[in-house]
């Protein structure tokens, strides 16, 4: 019998998905893997401690906005919301937001791991008693329903902080920021976090930490193959690299093979050179008006900007001003 036959058939629906995006990622020519399977236990981990790195500053720079400005930022988005996160994770930057938020109705962390987000929303409950929370689990990326809240809210805004949105592509930054538009509906509105342009040694620095913190959630992607889909990968085999890409403003990630080698998944081999690289991540930087000319491009307004001293990170808010269904 074929083995990946055999393989396949004991998979779940995620892992069948999973093992479908890694081997049409490989199959690729360059060859890549999508960054979303990064966060197994053990990447959110090593994630949580890339965000404290000194290299790192995106993490830092955004949280001093939300201590300095959270309740400019609630007094923006407006009494009565529906406050809806994506990609919620452990909600930290939201508290500073929940607390500067004049009256909201209910708070929506939507995030694909259900049991952080069961875990995060029972202590939001506990320490926010006068706001609904409305835990979703869902993949933010597809369509997902809003729940009702049991108060009427004058208007849905959704919160992305963390620069995520940056690790799309421009067109799937602006068929997301559509699918937001079309959720919240005229009068809502979105408070983006963006990584903002600036020195390349500055950047490159970010994601080519001291300690190889970086560089270990890289090659984890490959760990978490080797676990899931019964993979063979070697990690000895493969290295870290990540550099800027000035023609396209992002910083593109690699993990790059040693050397020729034969790596067998699902059944299928995948033939390796010497030197070839697998992309397993983009990071798209910006200018404050390119990001207003991609969330332009799905219709969103401008209305409010916060940027750090030194311009390396931006918050910015938006207004969906009309959509037409
Ligand atoms: C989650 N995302 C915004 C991070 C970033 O900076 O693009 C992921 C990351 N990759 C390497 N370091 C951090």
């Amino acid at each position: 019998m074929n083995p990946s036959v055999t393989m396949q058939q004991g998979f779940s629906r995620a892992r069948r998905v999973f093992l479908r995006d890694v081997i049409a990622g490989l199959r690729s020519t360059p060859k890549q893997l999508p960054c979303k399977y990064f966060y197994d236990r053990r990447g959110s981990e090593l994630f949580d401690r890339i965000c404290l790195l000194d290299e790192y500053y995106l993490t830092r720079a955004e949280l001093a906005l939300m201590d300095q400005f959270a309740p400019e930022m609630g007094a923006q988005i407006g009494a009565g919301a529906m406050l809806v996160e994506y990609g919620s994770g452990s909600s930290v930057k939201t508290r500073y937001l929940l607390d500067g938020l004049p009256d909201p109705v209910a708070y929506v962390p939507v995030d694909i791991s259900g049991d952080h987000l069961q875990q995060t929303a029972g202590e939001l409950a506990r320490d926010y008693p006068r706001i609904e929370i409305l835990p979703v689990c869902a993949d933010f990326t597809k369509d997902f329903a809003l729940p009702r809240s049991r108060q009427p809210a004058s208007h849905a805004a959704v919160y992305f902080p963390g620069s995520t949105i940056g690790n799309f592509l421009p067109g799937e930054a602006v068929a997301l920021l559509r699918r937001i538009t079309r959720m919240c509906g005229t009068g809502g509105g979105l408070l983006i976090g963006i990584d903002l342009k600036k020195s390349i040694p500055t950047i490159e620095a970010a994601y080519n930490d001291r300690l190889g913190v970086t560089a270990e959630f890289n090659l984890n992607l490959l760990r978490h193959i080797n676990r899931e889909l019964g993979a063979d990968f070697d990690l000895d085999q493969f290295f870290h690299q990540a550099r800027y890409n000035a023609e396209l403003g992002r910083v593109e990630m690699h993990l790059i093979s040693r050397r020729a080698q034969t790596v067998t998944l699902g059944g299928e081999t995948v033939e390796f050179e010497p030197g070839e690289t697998i992309c397993t991540e983009h990071s798209h930087k910006y200018t404050v008006d390119e990001f207003a000319a991609v969330a332009s491009a799905a219709g969103l307004t401008l209305r409010r900007e916060w940027t750090t001293e030194k311009r390396e990170f931006a918050v910015l808010h938006f207004a969906v001003l009309q959509h037409a269904g």
